[in-house]
């Protein structure tokens, strides 16, 4: 069976169907394709069984695995044909003292290729490669007998993942409309719908106000370079300012470490934040009750909400806590620390999912999340669980790797941005220079080449 036949094979039992099709979203389709019945045509069975084994011949891989259910039979066929080895990973939950969730014998550090039916986006591909790389299994390569994306390919590949599809949405028009079994109109709205689908999340980017107004100040300045003035008297904090407040698009503060703190502190930042053009962003990591935290960003000394754009909130506290911060007040908003920089941080994968579920709801008061990273690959794949297009801030920065004597770790800036860090945020790399000022100009230059070319290109 050729890719043609099979396509043909695939409209003829009613596994791809065109027409008008209500979604679990509740969107119109015009299409539809589901491929669980074709277990129920041998001939076809054979037919994809013998494509896909083409397809994946010049591969490297060990054991196969076909993601359930759909996928499952048809791998299992393939894996036996091609002697290989077969495993699958339980759907359902696993039940306590159960041991692995994978099903079949394998060797940590074995790789295994991975079938599936089709491919919409790259999103939940990267999670069956995380589930099986949790387990010792390397994931390199997908297969997947139609690709309906957009752009999954590339996404998968950012990732570090090698998609390859037996057959494209794309294909399968142009072979349908030349068999005549689909009209002009049709395919018209197969396109429309697509282009509509991703115009859509364009413009979705960007929904908190400001988040705006930063992108347009590290435009203005050619900066995405934040600075942690992390010294503790307002001489060495201003001091600083003159040095570096032009190499910056904000400046993160903790205030509550500037010993010498009196009235004139908050009218002398406010007078350099506007005369050097950059945001606040006071670090004060609020993590209490909403009625605590009210009081604490908006009363006290330090009345934060009088001067600082920006803060940091954790989500432990839950997520009401963006609720006690922000409801009723402009101008402000959070940065939820999804991950943390320093070493055994408690902030686990799953709690990073929850302040991402958390933080979706509300994208008026989140404007982005804190979060570091192993290594690019490591913050690409973090990043690309945002829930939207929420910024990435990064601390735990500086020109090499390392740590210092009190857990902070450090990554360089070319790994953080390459990543997928909107923002570094730099402190004593920057502080403890000889000449800060040089070195602030070397961090932005150097950040803001790679985020430029990633963002603006
Ligand atoms: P450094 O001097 O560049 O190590 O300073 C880093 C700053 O970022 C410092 O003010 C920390 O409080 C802040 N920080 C961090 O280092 N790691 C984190 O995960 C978070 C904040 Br959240």
């Amino acid at each position: 069976m050729n890719k043609e036949q099979f396509v043909l094979e695939l409209k003829k039992i009613g596994a791809i169907k065109f027409g008008s099709f209500t979604l679990k979203s509740g969107i119109i389709s015009p299409f539809y394709f589901d491929l669980r019945d074709m277990i129920s045509f041998p001939a076809l069975l054979d037919g994809v069984v013998e494509l896909l084994k083409e397809k994946i011949k010049d591969l490297e891989f060990d054991m196969i695995t076909g993601i359930p259910y759909t996928a499952l039979p048809i791998a299992a066929l393939v894996a036996a044909k091609m002697n290989k080895p077969l495993v699958y990973m339980r759907k359902e939950e696993k039940a306590y003292g159960m041991g692995s969730k994978v099903i079949g014998k394998f060797a940590k550090g074995t790789k295994c290729l991975v079938i599936d039916d089709l491919i919409t986006t790259g999103a939940s591909k990267m999670e069956t490669a995380e589930s099986y790389e949790k387990e010792g299994i390397i994931i390199e390569d997908f297969v997947v007998i139609i690709d309906r994306s957009a752009n999954a390919g590339k996404e998968l590949a950012d990732l570090g993942y090698t998609l390859h599809s037996l057959i494209s949405l794309d294909e399968i028009l142009v072979l349908l409309q030349r068999k005549s079994l689909l009209n002009e109109d049709r395919i018209k709205a197969v396109k429309m719908f697509n282009e509509n689908l991703s115009s859509h999340v364009k413009q979705s980017k960007y929904v908190n106000p400001l988040t705006q107004k930063l992108l347009q100040k590290m435009r203005d300045k050619s900066s995405n370079l934040v600075l942690s003035l992390d010294v503790t008297n307002q001489k060495e904090f201003f001091g600083m300012l003159d040095q570096v407040g032009d190499q910056i698009v904000m400046l993160k503060t903790h205030v509550d470490i500037i010993e010498d703190f009196d009235e004139r502190f908050i009218p002398r930042l406010l007078r350099y934040a506007n005369q050097q053009n950059f945001l606040i962003f006071e670090d004060r990591k609020f993590a209490d009750i909403g009625n605590t935290v009210r009081h604490q960003f908006r009363e006290g000394v330090y009345r934060i909400a009088d001067w600082a754009e920006y803060v940091t909130v954790h989500m432990l506290a839950g997520e009401m806590i963006l609720q006690g911060l922000f409801e009723g007040l402009e101008g402000h908003s959070g940065f939820v620390l999804a991950r943390m920089s320093s070493k055994g941080n408690l902030l686990n994968e799953n709690y990073s999912r929850n302040c991402f579920e958390a933080a979706r709801k509300y994208p008026q008061w989140v404007a982005g999340f804190i979060g570091h990273g192993s290594s690019m690959e490591d913050i690409k794949r973090f990043k690309s669980k945002f829930p939207g297009n929420e910024l990435l801030l990064m601390p735990g920065v500086k020109k090499e790797e390392g740590a210092d004597a009190m857990g902070q770790q450090y990554i360089t800036i070319e790994e953080a941005v390459s990543g997928g860090a909107d923002c570094i945020i730099v402190g004593r790399g920057i502080l403890e220079a000889e000449e800060p000022r040089t070195e602030a100009k070397l961090y932005r230059e150097r950040a803001w080449r790679i985020y430029k070319k990633r963002e603006l290109p």
